[in-house]
């Protein structure tokens, strides 16, 4: 396949490089073996995430010189509230500094000890942040999601009939609301259709359940649906968004991904009385609710960035440089998680590194070589983030995939950067099996993969 060129070109540029061989071994083992705890100066190519590191529009920066900073309704708020209006049709909502801080204001407001919030997959911070309240995330994901080479074009959606029997089985009045994660990056990145939405809105609202959306990468979900979904090619990305929302009765985001910005989010609902309870929440411990914890500068660059994540040029190329990068790989023999989702490529290290068991990280074998290898930074998705104690027996309860998340930052790199990636973990697909894994020396309760410790086995 060939690479989408840019719909954009570079008026300003941040120099990178690359440290030598034994420059990297330090540096990551004063890391503690956590690339987390690398420096980001010593990283040649950051794939970390996609979260707050993308480029912004000469129309982003211009925009921020415009912010109001006045306290209490500033024009930047009037601006953003304009933009949510439009985009996602809800009247009520806040600005918050991130995604986890809608999360944690939405289950304070919401989540009560020992009850259940089903989602297909819940992320780290969502699944943490409904944890912390002591309420229990579930995850009622497709079984197709499971499977790395399922070529499924909507393998984020929802199976209704466990969703139905969940519901039947601990009761409607033990689920304060229900989720969708669009796209589902804990399981690859993967779209959900908009008939699985319907399906799911409906299914929770026979039961009187509200459904919220994590709507992070909702724009990319759209371009998905666009793309797959029938009857959908001739409707714009802002019309399948309108219509994906009016089907919710409130969405948290991250607007670090699809609306590109550096910092930001936001928190809607469709509930008066829950309105009140969130913007109660909000002035407790993000700030008033016009501007939540942001700058006016902030709310007037996401204004914009709303609309530019939604613009299908660069959708287009978006999705295109992602599974340009998922087809290089493939071509070293080392498995991904087929098709290649919106913002990342997600390589099956259970599958390449074999002779590493779940508790030994497999994962983080895999992220430490390729930082070793080429000054690459990806993130371990498996056991390190997501195996839990069970709450009943106590045993640990590991994912079904070790994945190593190679997340591209938007309008940030170039193809030859993408090659240079490619070429790299060619050349440690031929060493695999010497691969080794590690064990922790420290970690916390939760969200341990962004300050664990770890010594090399
Ligand atoms: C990522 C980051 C954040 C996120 C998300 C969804 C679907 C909510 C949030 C929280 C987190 C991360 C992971 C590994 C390394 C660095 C960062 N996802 N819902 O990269 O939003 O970060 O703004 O609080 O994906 O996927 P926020």
């Amino acid at each position: 396949m060939n690479y989408p060129p840019e719909p954009f070109r570079i008026k300003m540029v941040e120099p990178i490089r690359l440290i030598s061989p034994e420059e990297r071994r330090k540096a990551i083992q004063a890391a503690g073996y956590n690339v987390f705890s690398l420096r980001a100066e010593d990283i040649f190519i950051d794939l970390l995430t996609d979260s707050g590191t993308g480029a912004m529009s000469d129309r982003q920066w211009s925009a921020m010189m415009q912010g109001d900073e006045s306290y209490a309704g500033a024009r930047s708020y009037f601006r953003l509230a304009e933009a949510v209006e439009k985009i996602f049709g809800f009247k009520q909502f806040v600005p918050t500094h991130q995604g986890r801080a809608a999360e944690n204001i939405l289950s304070a407001a919401l989540v009560k000890p020992g009850q259940y919030v089903p989602s297909n997959m819940h992320f780290d911070t969502t699944d943490a942040n409904i944890r912390a309240r002591g309420g229990r995330p579930i995850n009622l994901v497709i079984d197709e999601a499971g499977d790395p080479s399922s070529q499924h074009p909507f393998k984020g959606n929802m199976d209704i009939a466990k969703l139905k029997a969940f519901i039947g089985k601990v009761g409607a009045e033990n689920i304060p609301f229900g989720m969708v994660t669009v796209t589902n990056n804990a399981g690859g990145g993967q779209p959900v259709s908009m008939a699985n939405l319907k399906a799911i809105a409906e299914t929770y609202h026979a039961s009187g359940i509200p459904f919220y959306i994590d709507a992070a990468r909702y724009a990319e979900n759209c371009y998905f649906i666009k793309l797959r979904e029938k009857g959908y090619a001739d409707k714009s990305t802002l019309e399948i968004a309108r219509e994906m929302f009016a089907l919710a009765d409130g969405f948290c985001m991250s607007a670090k991904k699809d609306a590109i910005v550096n910092i930001g989010g936001l928190l809607a609902t469709k509930d008066e009385k829950v309105f009140q309870n969130i913007k109660n929440e909000l002035i407790l411990r993000e700030g008033f609710p016009t501007y939540g914890g942001l700058a006016g500068r902030d709310l007037d660059a996401m204004a914009v960035g709303l609309f530019e994540g939604l613009d299908e040029a660069y959708l287009a190329y978006r999705l295109n440089q992602t599974a340009y990068l998922g087809e290089r790989i493939r071509a070293t023999g080392i498995a991904i998680v087929e098709p290649p989702g919106g913002h990342a490529i997600y390589l099956d290290a259970g599958a390449l590194l074999p002779h590493i068991p779940h508790g030994e990280f497999p994962g983080q074998a895999l992220a430490v070589e390729l930082y070793l290898e080429g000054g690459i930074r990806g993130c371990e998705i498996g056991s390190i983030m997501f195996a839990h104690p069970d709450p009943e027996t106590g045993e640990m309860v590991y994912p079904q995939l070790e994945l190593v998340r190679l997340a591209i930052p938007r309008r940030t790199y170039t193809q030859s950067h993408m090659d240079y990636v490619a070429e790299t973990l060619g050349k440690i697909a031929k060493r695999a099996a010497s691969l080794r894994g590690c064990k922790f020396t420290y970690a916390p309760e939760l969200l341990r993969h962004f300050t664990a410790r770890f010594e090399p086995l």
